[in-house]
């Protein structure tokens, strides 16, 4: 648990509380299944629905998915059906980032199966930033897709934050790729830069990518990967108050698969296994 102030917030212009639910990098598609196999078709959804559940158990209005949240563009189509299905019964508005192994395209499962994909579900299409208002939560969620397998910056531009009238949204930045802590990560595709965090200008910042919970980001930003939920076990829940923010991650009950890398983290370049 931490807690943070909020960032250039005035108290007249201070949202309501909310909280929201955090995951990312669900790898829905890669067949994977576990001794947990009354999860059909496969646990990677079975997956989703828990972290939905954690989120609904946790008072959470939204949810936020941050890349890859397929394993690839090639999922065959009754896996869309069946991860519609749940993000239906999430029961809230969710807003998915696509990553770097579900790219944003005319091939991507976005597009080409798009009628499978709920109403409350919001996809961030726009590879230069796409702002999405959810007045009846209280937040705005802004993320640049990836739209290609080629490397990018994540977060190059920043977001024409909404004022929000007589509710103020809360300000919630997305973006999948490797915050740059060390000469190390300066090796890595997606880098995400500690400049680039502060100049969103976001209550909170969730990141996907690397798969296991962690705060990172300069003094002044609220920035966290989520944890995917089968290496993580859990789900990230954030509390937006007047009085700051505060994250933490909560376990599901379900043990995290066997180790194993879909992109970044430790073993990476090592024996570790990579579904790409
Ligand atoms: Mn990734």
């Amino acid at each position: 648990m931490s807690s943070s102030p909020t960032p250039r917030a005035t108290p007249e212009s201070q949202p309501e509380a909310v909280t929201i639910v955090h995951t990312s990098d669900v790898h829905i598609g890669t067949g994977h299944r576990t001794e947990h196999d009354d999860e059909w078709p496969e646990r990677a959804i079975a997956d989703l629905a828990r972290m939905a559940e954690l989120g609904r158990e946790h008072g959470a209005s939204a949810m936020v998915v941050v890349g890859d949240f397929f394993d690839n563009n090639r999922v065959r189509e009754p896996l869309v059906e069946a991860t519609g299905e749940a993000l239906g019964r999430a029961g809230m508005p969710v807003v998915i980032l696509p990553g770097n192994h579900d790219p944003y395209m005319p091939e991507s499962v976005y597009v080409k199966h798009a009628h499978h994909f709920p109403d409350n579900v919001h996809v961030i299409q726009r590879e230069e930033g796409e702002l999405i208002a959810l007045p009846e939560v209280g937040v705005q969620v802004w993320g640049q897709a990836h739209a290609d397998y080629y490397d990018f910056n994540p977060v190059e531009h920043t977001p024409a934050w909404q004022d929000g009238g007589d509710r103020p949204l809360w300000r919630i930045a997305l973006a999948h790729g490797y915050y740059v802590k060390s000469e190390y990560e300066t090796k890595m595709s997606y880098q995400i830069h500690p400049h680039d965090l502060l100049a969103l200008e976001a209550h909170y910042v969730g990141l996907g990518h690397l798969e296991l919970y962690e705060s990172v980001g300069p003094e002044g930003t609220t920035a966290y990967y989520s944890g995917a939920p089968d290496r993580s076990g859990g789900a990230t829940i954030v509390d937006l108050t007047p009085s700051g923010v505060s994250v933490r991650h909560v376990l599901s009950g379900v043990p995290p698969a066997a180790e194993q890398h879909h992109d970044g983290g430790p073993g990476f370049f090592g024996p570790g296994v990579r579904r790409d």
